[in-house]
């Protein structure tokens, strides 16, 4: 009999890949989708699974939705990758980003743990929760020192995951993982900001970019390499917490010059520092050890940041031109 999968955030950059990924392996996937939200399924088409998936009404912070949705899908497996994921954004609206993905994931473990414990979980946790690092490289035994309201929110979502597998035994697991990007980031967030407007100046619609802190480092992977940890870590014996990471960190003005040299301009004739994008507290550094994952998992990124930012620039240079 084929498994079957719920994917909360289903709509996003992860839950398409990981749908598409589901669906080659030959699972039914449901995804909650909040009708409220400004969700569309663009994602979902570019892959060409739209019409593959199966999309229930539901919503993080209405827990009947979504057990509603774990009777009518009665997955195998549950992934947790809905949230209010724009950092910049969590400081206009700490709130709702703490019931989104503080509460929201609280909710889909009370779902699991009401409906069915048998039902493997996954927790999109993050390395924004590290902020502040406390160590260069950050791994599994790092300490958390959040930075942002989202951090916060993240950080109650992991020891919430933590504790319901220590509680009441469930298979959870939380992928601690690193930025993650592809052609369907979202513009809001800074590579595809970027690989959006080299596009735009490339081909004359555009002359500048302005961005924030230059100077941040990111340990920046591929979402579709990814999302193959998320499916390993559901797969396992038992379930556990994992760095996804490529463990390599880049300044965001390196990442510029790859993307601008990839259609042959020079990124410091277009980028200009805009104070307004600064963050009220910044995360200046992250970078990952992923030793755990490759370990245990057997699991190791295939793209290199070189490679993402021109596909990423390849794809946006078909979208302007369009
Ligand atoms: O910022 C700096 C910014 O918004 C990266 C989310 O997926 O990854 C993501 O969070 C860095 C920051 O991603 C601009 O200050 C400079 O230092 O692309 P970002 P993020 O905040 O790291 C983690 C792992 C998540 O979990 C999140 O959900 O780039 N930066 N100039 C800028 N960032 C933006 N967005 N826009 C700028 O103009």
């Amino acid at each position: 009999m084929s498994r079957s999968a719920l994917i909360t955030g289903i709509t996003g950059q992860d839950g398409a890949y990981l749908s598409r990924l589901l669906l080659a392996k030959g699972y039914k996937v449901f995804g909650v989708l909040a009708r409220r939200s400004t969700n569309t399924l663009w994602r979902l088409r570019e892959l060409g699974i739209a019409d593959d998936v199966v999309l229930l009404d539901g919503d993080l912070n209405d827990l009947s939705s979504l057990i509603r949705a774990m009777e009518t899908s009665r997955p195998d497996e549950v992934y947790n990758l809905g949230a209010q994921s724009f950092v910049g954004s969590s400081w206009q609206q700490p709130i709702l980003t703490a019931q989104v993905d503080g509460i929201g994931a609280l909710n889909v473990l009370e779902a699991v743990r009401i409906c069915n414990r048998e039902a493997r979980f996954y927790q999109a946790s993050t390395s924004e929760m590290f902020g502040l690092i406390q160590a260069e490289k950050q791994d599994e035994s790092t300490p958390f020192y959040p930075r942002s309201p989202y951090g916060v929110a993240k950080l109650m979502a992991h020891w919430a995951t933590v504790n319901y597998r220590e509680s009441f035994g469930l298979h959870a697991s939380s992928g601690i993982l690193f930025n993650h990007e592809s052609p369907l980031r979202g513009i809001e967030f800074v590579t595809r900001k970027v690989t959006d407007a080299v596009a735009r100046i490339k081909l004359g619609k555009q002359s500048e970019l302005r961005i924030g802190n230059i100077d941040a480092k990111r340990d920046w992977g591929f979402a579709g390499d990814y999302v193959e940890a998320m499916w390993l870590m559901t797969q396992q014996p038992e379930g556990g917490d994992y760095v996804v990471a490529t463990g390599e960190t880049t300044t965001v003005r390196d990442m510029c010059n790859i993307a601008f040299a990839h259609v042959g301009l020079n990124a410091e004739d277009h980028v200009v520092v805009d104070e307004k994008f600064f963050r009220p507290a910044e995360v200046d550094v992250l970078l990952g050890n992923p030793a755990k994952a490759k370990r245990t998992l057997g699991w190791a990124p295939k793209t290199s940041l070189a490679e993402l930012i021109a596909m990423m620039v390849d794809a946006d240079l078909r979208r302007v031109g369009s």
